[in-house]
């Protein structure tokens, strides 16, 4: 990377993640604010770097990325000695972040968003099921993530961090969310959130302490969150 890339961002969005990676990396990196009040991120030259009109999108030398799995996938592949836990096969750390993006995620959109989804009528039979669904998933994620068991930052931990602190954050429900069922994940989150990265992170979107195992909601020097 010659150019440092432009992070475009709302706090306590996406791009959390993203900058979570970016500062683990110590790589230097400017911001652009989305103002979500605004609906920023339908504005036509934010739309013109990510046609689907969500944060974040990542400007590099290689043009815009969008998709939170797909930057840091970027990043670790550019990255001196990439960015994945240490001893995992290429094969299972794509498999895994794809369940992180195309399983853990997605559930979570639809427990932000479930208008997008479903019928007005229908939101509240969504929100059962997705609530039910979501202690599934980080059911399965404790039982079969053995790299939860490594603290040593990686894609990973960007990812499943800020995703983690959402769950308990956002959504119709925020009671719901138990992190003290997960032991395995609790350890992880704990070792994430002590890390530079994470300290770094919270001063610049006023994430406030212990960011990923008992979050409370942001209080950003700009901008909005969720
Ligand atoms: N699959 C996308 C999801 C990103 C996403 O959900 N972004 C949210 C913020 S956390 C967003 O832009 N929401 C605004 C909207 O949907 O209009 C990714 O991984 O980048």
């Amino acid at each position: 990377m010659s150019k440092p890339p432009t992070l475009y961002y709302a706090p306590d969005n996406a791009s959390l993640c993203v900058r979570l990676a970016l500062l683990e990396l110590d790589l230097p990196f400017d911001t652009k604010l989305v103002d979500r009040t605004t609906q920023g991120q339908r504005d036509l030259s934010y739309l013109a770097l990510n046609p689907n009109g969500i944060i974040p999108t990542l400007v590099t030398d290689d043009g815009p990325i969008y998709e939170t799995a797909a930057i840091l996938l970027w990043l670790s592949d550019h990255a001196k000695g990439g960015f994945l836990p240490p001893d995992m096969s290429r094969g299972a750390a794509l498999s895994w972040m794809f369940w992180l993006s195309n399983t853990l995620h997605v559930a979570l959109r639809m427990w932000f968003y479930p208008d997008k989804y479903i019928s007005p009528d229908a939101v509240l039979a969504l929100n059962d099921a997705t609530r039910s669904r979501l202690a599934d998933l980080f059911g399965h994620l404790e039982v079969h993530a053995a790299w939860l068991d490594s603290p040593a930052p990686s894609v990973f931990s960007c990812y499943l961090g800020p995703m983690a602190r959402w769950a308990g954050l956002y959504g119709p429900d925020q009671e719901w969310f138990d992190l003290s069922q997960y032991p395995r994940l609790t350890r992880y989150l704990q070792a994430a959130e002590t890390r530079a990265s994470a300290h770094q992170a919270s001063r610049a979107e006023g994430l406030g302490g212990t960011i990923f195992t008992n979050p409370s909601k942001p209080n950003p020097p700009e901008g909005s969150a969720i």
